[in-house]
């Protein structure tokens, strides 16, 4: 495969592409941080210009005429991803493609239960949309308020109801893309069942603006629950918390929607940084544990269900003690907590992250083996250890001693620390990115995790459908 080369002289390029979006929506000159930087501060790029198409029409174009310059091009969603995968290179070479002014809801099919967006429609507000509908739609992760369907979609995003309703593929019937040579996939279908070869859509899915870029997507909506609960449990070990999440399974069946698990260093950040968000019960013991229940019944009977499943883990010696939210707003206060410790983390400076998953009864033997392997290489080093614990999902972050330099630590540090997470992950035979990605900050780790086999079919994928490299080159493969 060859890299993109240039073949067309830039300010033609350029000409273009104001031709086609319009020169207020191709963006030059100094003030592109916003697009360069990436969220967690990893990587600073440079863009050749930032283009904001706002229809497929439009999107079809500036990727066919970027092709025929041999301009390589990165999709840009919300730019909240945590892998360095939707900011470009230092090279000023790269076209940001943001694919923020397609936002539109196209169609709501209530008979279906399906909802059609563009890839550019933030989160929120296609779950807003589908609550007008008198649906719900379960995705639901942090960055909601400002990530993109087709940012999630192409990171194939987790978050804190997989649980019940599956990652972002599954969530998942249709997709509309186009490819690195400008043509047009029209795969926007409602169908739950399609078997007619190559599943194109789930290879779109989770490919990181690799393989084309996503223009829009059918997605699934579910009835909204009559009721919904959340309880807040202190627990003195992780293996307590594994027991529980069994217990919540045997009691709640498919009404428990969430399974969240934080240490007391993660929730002691966002008390540092965020004391007005009141963390409750966060000293009493090592872990606390978020758990949602979802009705279809009513109230009185969530509670009831709830009620049941903690009175029986307190007798049992599993809970030391636990909260019930009373009201929506409770809820969601405790809610917020959880989502706030990636902010208390950046707040409290830079760290390493690894998003890993493991098999849940495995998860325990996992940390105690990690957290004692990296205390012997770096005293002190603080485990912000929480996540998903029902998808057997950590995110086992490490920050910097207390009062140490975080910048000086990980760049001292990263490289050792990940290649033991990493190592005892594999022992454990788990995955080094259970929702985050690849990006460019993981490329050069996957390689040693795939079989040759895997990667082989990988770059096989990938020079077939983008022969000249020309889609988010660097992201994902090194090609
Ligand atoms: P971007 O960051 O803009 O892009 C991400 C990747 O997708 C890049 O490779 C980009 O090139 C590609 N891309 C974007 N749009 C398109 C498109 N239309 N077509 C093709 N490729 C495209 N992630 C989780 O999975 N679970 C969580 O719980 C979670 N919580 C988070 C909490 C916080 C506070 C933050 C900051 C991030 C969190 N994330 C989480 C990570 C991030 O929000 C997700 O990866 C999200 O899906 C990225 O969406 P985005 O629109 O911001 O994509
Ligand atoms: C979450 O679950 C996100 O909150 C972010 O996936 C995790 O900050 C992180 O490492
Ligand atoms: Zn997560």
């Amino acid at each position: 495969m060859t890299t993109a080369e240039h073949t067309l002289p830039m300010g033609g390029l350029l000409a273009t592409l104001q031709s086609i979006v319009g020169s207020a929506h191709v963006l030059t000159g100094d003030d592109l941080a916003s697009y360069e930087q990436d969220w967690r501060q990893r990587t600073r790029g440079k863009a050749l210009c930032v283009v904001r198409p706002c229809t497929t029409g439009e999107v079809a174009r500036v990727v066919t005429a970027c092709a025929q310059a041999g301009v390589p091009i990165v999709p840009q969603g919300g730019n909240t991803g945590l892998v360095a995968g939707s900011t470009p290179d230092a090279s000023g070479t790269q076209v940001v493609l943001s694919l923020r002014r397609m936002a539109a809801v196209r169609a709501v099919d209530p008979d279906n239960m399906t909802i059609t967006v563009e890839a550019g429609c933030i989160l929120q507000e296609v779950q807003a949309a589908a609550e007008d509908a008198g649906f719900t739609f379960p995705l639901s992760l942090g960055a909601e308020g400002s990530c993109t369907i087709g940012g999630n979609l192409a990171t194939n995003a987790g978050g804190t109801q997989v649980l019940r309703y599956g990652n972002t593929r599954e969530l998942c019937l249709g997709l509309e893309v186009v490819t690195p040579q400008g043509d047009l996939w029209d795969g926007l279908t409602g169908l739950r069942k399609d078997n007619t070869g190559y599943d194109l859509r789930n290879l779109f899915i989770g490919s990181e603006g690799t393989l084309g870029v996503i223009t829009a997507a059918t997605l699934k909506l579910f009835p909204k629950p009559a009721a919904r609960l959340t309880a807040w449990a202190t627990l003195p070990s992780l293996e307590n918390a594994c027991r529980l999440l069994a217990m919540a399974h045997q009691h709640l069946a498919a009404g428990l929607t969430g399974f969240e698990v934080m240490n007391q260093c993660a929730l002691g950040l966002v008390d540092k940084h965020y004391p007005q968000l009141r963390v409750p019960l966060w000293q009493q013991t090592p872990w606390c544990v978020l758990i949602e229940i979802s009705d279809a019944e009513s109230e009185t009977h969530a509670r009831s269900m709830l009620e049941r499943l903690l009175e029986a883990a307190i007798e049992e010696g599993v809970v030391a003690d636990a909260i019930l939210a009373e009201n929506m707003r409770q809820a969601h206060d405790l809610w917020h907590i959880r989502e706030s410790i990636t902010l208390a983390q950046a707040a409290e400076g830079l760290n390493v992250k690894h998003d890993i998953s493991i098999p849940v009864s495995q998860i325990p033997a996992f940390v105690r083996k990690a957290d004692n392997a990296l205390a012997a290489i770096a005293a002190g080093v603080r485990f912000v250890t929480f996540g998903h614990l029902g998808d057997g999902n950590l995110h086992y972050n490490i920050q910097a001693p207390a009062g140490a330099d975080n910048r000086a630590f990980v760049a001292e540090f990263e490289a050792q620390i990940s290649a033991i997470v990493y190592d005892t992950v594999r022992q454990f035979r788990g995955s080094i990115s259970a929702e985050h990605g690849i990006g460019e900050l993981k490329r050069d780790t996957l390689p040693q995790h795939k079989s040759p086999t895997a990667l082989a079919l990988m770059r096989s994928i990938k020079s077939a459908i983008d022969p000249h490299n020309i889609m988010n080159p660097g992201r994902l493969l090194s090609v």
